[in-house]
C-alpha cells in the first residue's frame, strides 16, 4: 500500500499554518494544500474534525490531526530526517512553543488588529468573537497597542539575545523547531500589518535570521480540492492502532467515550471513542456520513478531555 498523501487544510494568511508550511520546507516534504475559509462556516472541514474549527488541520488518509502540537509530532515521527531537534533539548523546544503560540501570538494579534483598527471587517470581528467567547474589541486593542508593542519588543529582544554569539539558528548551526515556532510571530507581524514591523528595526540579528527562516520555503506544495480530501478520508482506513495507556492518571482506556476541546478558544468539543492515548496525544474515533470512520488526534497540553455518552 502506498503511504497516503499529507494534506494540510489551511489558508495563506494563517500564522499557525505558516509554521507547518515551513516545517514541510525544512524537511523537503511534498504535500497537498486544501484552502479552508478564514471564518466559519467551514462545511468541508467539519466532517473531518467533528467540530474542531481552528487552522490548520492535517489529514493523512483517515487520520486527522488538530493543533500544530500534534501535527508537528506526527510529521517528526514520519519524517525524522532532518530532525526538528538538531540540538536535542526536545522538552525545552515544546515549552518554547507555549510561549510562541500563546503570549507572543496574543501580543501579535493585539498589535496587528489594533493597528488595522476600524478597517477590520465586521464579519471577521463577529467570527472571532464566537471563536473566543469574548468581545473582539478593536477600540480596546487600539488602546492596548503601545503596551503590546512593548511586550512584542521584549520578546524580539530575547531572539536577538539568543543570536548574539553569532550563531545562524536559535539552537546552533542547523534550523529546527525553535526557529520555526518563533518565526511564526515575526512572520505574522510582517505580513499581518507591515507598518508595525518597524518594531524590528533595532534588531539586526533577528532581521537577518528571519530571512534565513523564510528561505526554508514550503516544500513541494500542490493544491487540492476539499471534495478530493473528503473522498480520500472516505476511501482510507486509519492507521492508528488501539493502545491502552497504562499510566493514564484518570484510568481512561480504549472504548471509552470522551469529548475533547481546546482550553482556550475555539472550544467546540469533539466527541468520539478513545482509540489510543499517551501523555502527549489522544486519538478518538468518530463517524461522519460524508467521510465514514476517521480518527481525530489532539494534544493533551492545552486541551480538556471529559467523559461523554
Ligand atoms: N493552538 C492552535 C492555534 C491555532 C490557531 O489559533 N489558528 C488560528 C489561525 S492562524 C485560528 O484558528 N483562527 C480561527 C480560524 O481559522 O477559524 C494550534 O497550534 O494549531
Amino acid at each position: 500500500m502506498t503511504t497516503p498523501e499529507i494534506i494540510l487544510h489551511n489558508y495563506d494568511t494563517s500564522p499557525f499554518s505558516e509554521k507547518i508550511r515551513l516545517i514541510f520546507g525544512l524537511k523537503k516534504i511534498s504535500w497537498a494544500s486544501v484552502e479552508i475559509p478564514v471564518i466559519m462556516p467551514k462545511p468541508d472541514l467539519m466532517p473531518l474534525t467533528g467540530g474542531y474549527r481552528r487552522t490548520p488541520v492535517m489529514q493523512i488518509g483517515a487520520d486527522i490531526f488538530c493543533d500544530t502540537q500534534v501535527i508537528i509530532r506526527e510529521i517528526e515521527r514520519r519524517f525524522p530526517t532532518p530532525t526538528l531537534f538538531p540540538a536535542g533539548n526536545k522538552g525545552v523546544m515544546w515549552s518554547v512553543g507555549m510561549w510562541t503560540d500563546k503570549p507572543f501570538f496574543q501580543a501579535s494579534v493585539a498589535v496587528i488588529f489594533g493597528g488595522i483598527g476600524d478597517a477590520v471587517p465586521d464579519d471577521f470581528i463577529k467570527d472571532r468573537e464566537q471563536l473566543s467567547g469574548n468581545p473582539f474589541n478593536i477600540e480596546a486593542m487600539k488602546s492596548a497597542v503601545p503596551m503590546m508593542r512593548d511586550h512584542w519588543r521584549a520578546y524580539a529582544g530575547w531572539i536577538e539575545d539568543q543570536l548574539d554569539d553569532g550563531r545562524r539558528w536559535l539552537m546552533g548551526e542547523s534550523p529546527g523547531l525553535a526557529d520555526i515556532s518563533t518565526y511564526m510571530d515575526v512572520w505574522f507581524l510582517q505580513n499581518g500589518f507591515p507598518p508595525a514591523a518597524n518594531i524590528l528595526n533595532e534588531f539586526n540579528l533577528v532581521n537577518a535570521w528571519s530571512e534565513r527562516v523564510s528561505g526554508l520555503g514550503h516544500g513541494d506544495r500542490h493544491e487540492m480540492d476539499a471534495s478530493d480530501a473528503l473522498e480520500i478520508a472516505k476511501e482510507s482506513t486509519s492507521t492508528t492502532e488501539t493502545k491502552e495507556d497504562p499510566f493514564d492518571p484518570n484510568g481512561r482506556k480504549p472504548g471509552d467515550m470522551v469529548s475533547v476541546s481546546p482550553d482556550d478558544y475555539g472550544r467546540t468539543p469533539v466527541t468520539g471513542e478513545l482509540v489510543a492515548s499517551t501523555a502527549q496525544e489522544i486519538a478518538i474515533k468518530r463517524t461522519d456520513e460524508r467521510v465514514g470512520e476517521v480518527v481525530v488526534h489532539f494534544p493533551r497540553a492545552g486541551f480538556l478531555v471529559t467523559p461523554a455518552k
